[in-house]
């Protein structure tokens, strides 16, 4: 039988940090889903993303190691998608350690280590200093920078 391995997350910036939960999810089972947070439930999070949710579905679509994705929409859900893809281990970075607990009574709740000196929310700061700190004067580049300032 196919163990079936289902994560939740933002993705943002897609960067090594994600890349590689995705790949060592791949060593524990057969088949892997991703569910990926809406802009909408972002919101809820209090989190707001860089790059839209539909590009990030794309990004992580397109990944070798991924089978299924998934959207996320609300905090409740995970127990249903659970059921629904007969999923047989869960797995969370574990910055997210013990928070999930409650879903061992469905299945198997694995935390992995988190790939430490990266995330979406560090690049999203260096690229604002990036911004700052740079005197752009080309018309096209100054429309990208004001497009990208105002998304942070
Ligand atoms: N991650 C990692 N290493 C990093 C950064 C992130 O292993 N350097 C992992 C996180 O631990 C998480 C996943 O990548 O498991 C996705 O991270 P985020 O996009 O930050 O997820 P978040 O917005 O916290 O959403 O219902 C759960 C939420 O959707 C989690």
């Amino acid at each position: 039988m196919s163990r079936v391995v289902i994560t939740y997350g933002t993705f943002d910036m897609f960067h090594i940090g994600h890349l590689r939960l995705l790949k060592r999810m791949r060593e524990l089972g057969e088949r892997v889903i991703v569910a990926v947070s809406t802009d909408e439930f972002n919101a809820q999070k209090g989190k707001r993303a860089l790059i839209p949710y539909a590009e990030r579905r794309e990004i992580i679509e397109a990944l070798a190691c991924v089978d299924l994705v998934i959207a996320e929409n609300s905090w409740e859900q995970k127990v249903e998608d659970i059921r629904r893809h007969g999923v047989d281990v869960f797995v969370m970075g574990d910055d997210w350690r013990g928070h999930f607990d409650d879903i061992k009574a469905y299945c198997e709740v694995v935390y992995l280590e988190r790939t430490s000196g990266i995330s979406s929310s560090e690049l999203k700061q260096a690229l604002g200093r990036l911004i700052e700190a740079q005197r752009i004067d080309a018309p096209a580049d100054l429309a990208m920078i004001a497009g990208l300032h105002r998304s942070l």
